[in-house]
């Protein structure tokens, strides 16, 4: 009988260990070496390595219209769209929501409805997702500090969640809250925000096609820096409208407070939307670096969705209504 046999250094390492792992160590070797811990600083410890594989694969997803060929662009590799974050409720770094959220657990985990709906209520995450078909939506993400990145998500359209909520016709407006609570939240004991974050669209932006509640990303649920278990992305609005781990949606006759709006009034308006003929009063607008590249990319109006959601603004001032 022959055996073929196949020698050691046939096969690539990421074969030999299973991918998860595989990915987890380079990340960890990275992370290890940008923070300029050692293994000796304790806080991760090298044996945990093996129980940090990535995210449950979600199962049953739905292309949409919005692939990364509609899109056109390449996708942000995992790595960065996973260790290059902003969730000030884990620290301020770019690399402290993956090191201090490593312990977070999502599940369960409720969001109050309330407000001016026929079905307020107490939702269970399964509630909130089970009824929808997951979708993979392709979305350029374009942050206030002049990055962006292009994800590809995994969620439900935000009106198609919303409409089960039952709007009344008093609802102009939807107030978004993340979960506060300092214990299972480090970056919350320090008062860089007042917590909890808080957000808000208009009514009409709710319904837009382009709104999406995130629950994953690159397949995959979504992983706890990004906002896990459910997280709100508006793709033609600077990244800090799209508000991480929701734990409460209220329909509001009025404009809510937001967050940054609330902490900068001058520099961060209620709509935020892309606009690089609008500058920061720190900084332009006009370009942005797309994580991964070098050079920087002229920034686009409505980060490049004008199409779809540029009618929703006819008629604004935007130099006000910023
Ligand atoms: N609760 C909460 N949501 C948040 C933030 C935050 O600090 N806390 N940061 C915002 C900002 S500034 C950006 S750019 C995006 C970053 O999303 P990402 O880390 O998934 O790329 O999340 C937004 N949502
Ligand atoms: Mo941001």
């Amino acid at each position: 009988m022959l055996i073929k046999m196949t020698k050691a250094s046939d096969i690539k390492s990421s074969e030999i260990t299973p991918k998860a792992i595989f990915d987890d160590r380079r990340q960890f070797l990275k992370t290890a070496a940008f923070s300029g811990l050692g293994f000796a600083a304790g806080s991760i410890a090298p044996s945990s390595f093996a129980n940090e594989g990535r995210g449950k694969k979600l199962i049953g997803i739905e292309p949409s219209k919005w692939t990364q060929k509609s899109v056109g662009e390449k996708l942000t590799d995992y790595e960065s769209v996973t260790s290059y974050n902003n969730f000030y409720e884990f620290g301020t770094g770019k690399q402290d929501p993956l090191t201090y959220s490593k312990d977070f657990s999502p599940k369960p985990w409720t969001v109050v409805v309330d407000g001016e709906v026929e079905n307020p209520g107490t939702y269970s995450y399964e509630d909130l997702v089970n009824p929808h078909t997951l979708e993979d939506r392709v979305y350029r993400f374009r942050c206030v500090e002049a990055w962006s990145m292009v994800v590809p998500w995994v969620g439900i359209g935000l009106a198609d969640m919303c409409k089960r909520f039952g709007p009344k016709n008093d609802a102009k407006y939807v107030a978004f809250e993340t979960l506060h609570d300092p214990d299972r939240m480090y970056g919350q004991r320090s008062r860089v925000l007042e917590w909890p974050y808080r957000e808000g669209l208009r009514m009409d932006e709710v319904m837009n096609p382009l709104s999406f509640m995130a629950v994953g990303l690159y397949g995959e649920e979504l992983p706890n820096q990004n906002g896990a278990p459910i997280r709100l992305v508006t793709p033609w609005k600077y990244g800090f409208k799209s508000i991480k781990s929701i734990v409460r949606i209220s329909f509001t006759k009025t404009q809510p407070p937001t967050s940054w709006n609330m902490s900068g009034p001058r520099e961060y308006g209620f709509y935020s939307n892309v606009n690089p003929e609008k500058s920061h009063p720190r900084w332009s607008q006009a370009k942005e670096r797309r994580i991964g590249e070098f050079l920087k990319r002229p920034s686009l109006m409505y980060n490049g969705y004008g199409e779809e959601v540029a009618s929703m603004y006819v008629g604004m001032d935007l130099n006000k209504f910023y």
